[in-house]
């Protein structure tokens, strides 16, 4: 007893030093040393018998550690799903489940399978330590524990937890920075849409499902009418906008399996998968009619006082049964719209 408060003592009064090897530690790791400040640590304390639980909870809450109790293993590994402690204090003896299977299981659970676990074993147990080695324990502490060893290593195993869940946190945010990346390859900055890089591969990938299923599918390709005039006289951002406008229309009116894509300057295309001729004349006339409608900025000096655009639709197999012969389909299907006075759906011909 008079020991245990001796060593309670020198923990308490002579705690500057082991906390100031410990602060310049993490003072080199950024956001490390502030997570340390800004959250105590989770320790859960498993034990059956609950002396052992109240000295060691007592003597980690004077070291600023929160504490969560399970009195089996059961509780234990119901009480990781929801606490997510950092470090657990595991006793060996329990009736039950005992501390090695405990171990096992906790090891073997999606969310203990990295909280290091300090196996709590009779004094000097080789053949304990061997087994909890073996069940995936992290470290040992003999009972009854000298405070100041037991500090030792909960601090340390910590410290590897921490830079465990800091290196965690680098590689989310490695993933989002690639997913990320990934998005801005296949989209066009200006409208949000696809690029034509994507475009491609989606058709491509839709003429061999159509081969291989014997489904059809549509491709609508549009072009706005007298773009150029608008640009000359308004400008390129007076344009951008209506080529922003027009995208929003386009992904706002279709299926979330149609893909819409910016083909080229002011050409659009947009993929209908698993869609017949008949139908893809309906989307096209409907996107024909919301661009129509739709008050674009200084719409008044276009010819009509609207801006307009000319569809042309092609449909596997009867428009092309090739990528080449698709998209070659749906372009001159656009230019005899052009042809034939704009601002209308050309479905047929010309192929
Ligand atoms: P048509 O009715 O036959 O389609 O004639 P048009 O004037 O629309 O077509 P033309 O091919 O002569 O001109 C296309 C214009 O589209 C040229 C350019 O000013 C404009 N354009 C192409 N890409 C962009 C872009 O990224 N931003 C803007 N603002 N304008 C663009
Ligand atoms: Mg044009
Ligand atoms: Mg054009």
């Amino acid at each position: 007893m008079n020991e245990g408060s001796t060593c309670f003592l020198y923990l308490t009064t002579g705690a500057n030093a082991p906390l100031f090897l410990f602060a310049s530690i993490y003072s080199g790791l950024g956001s490390v040393k502030n997570n340390h400040i800004n959250h105590h640590p989770k320790i859960l304390v498993v034990d059956d018998i609950p002396v052992n639980i109240q000295l060691l909870q007592a003597f980690l809450a004077t070291q600023n550690y929160k504490t969560f109790i399970a009195r089996n293993g059961e509780e234990a590994l119901q009480q990781v799903e929801t606490v997510e402690p950092d470090l657990i204090l595991l006793d060996v003896m329990m009736p039950k489940m005992n501390g090695f299977e405990t171990c096992r299981q906790l090891k073997k659970s999606e969310k203990a399978k990295y909280t290091p676990i300090i196996m709590v074993t009779a004094l000097n147990e080789i053949e304990s330590k061997i087994r909890g080695i073996e069940a995936g324990a992290d470290d040992f502490i003999s009972k009854p524990f000298n405070k100041l060893e037991l500090l030792a290593r909960v601090r340390s195993l910590l410290r590897v937890k921490m830079l465990h869940d800091q290196l965690q946190e680098k590689i989310s945010q490695l993933e989002r920075a690639k997913e990320r990346l990934r998005e801005l390859a296949l989209t066009d900055g200006l409208t949000g849409l696809y690029n034509y890089r994507h475009f491609k591969d989606v058709l491509s990938m839709e003429v061999r499902r159509a081969e291989r299923h014997r489904i059809s599918f549509s491709l609508i390709m549009f072009d706005i009418d007298y773009f150029k005039q608008y640009n000359d006289t308004h400008g390129h951002l007076a344009g951008d906008k209506v080529l922003q406008g027009i995208a929003s229309l386009v992904s706002n009116n279709i299926r979330k399996i149609d893909v819409a894509a910016r083909y080229g300057g002011e050409e659009f295309a947009v993929i209908l998968p698993n869609t017949p001729a008949a139908n893809a004349r309906i989307v096209a006339e409907k996107l024909r009619k919301l661009v129509e409608q739709f008050p674009f900025e200084f719409q008044e000096t276009q010819p009509n006082n609207r801006i307009t655009i000319s569809v042309g639709v092609s449909s596997y197999p009867t428009g092309g049964r090739t990528f080449e012969t698709l998209v070659a389909c749906a372009d001159k299907r656009l230019y005899l719209a052009k042809a034939r006075g704009k601002n209308i759906v050309v479905d047929e011909g010309g192929c």
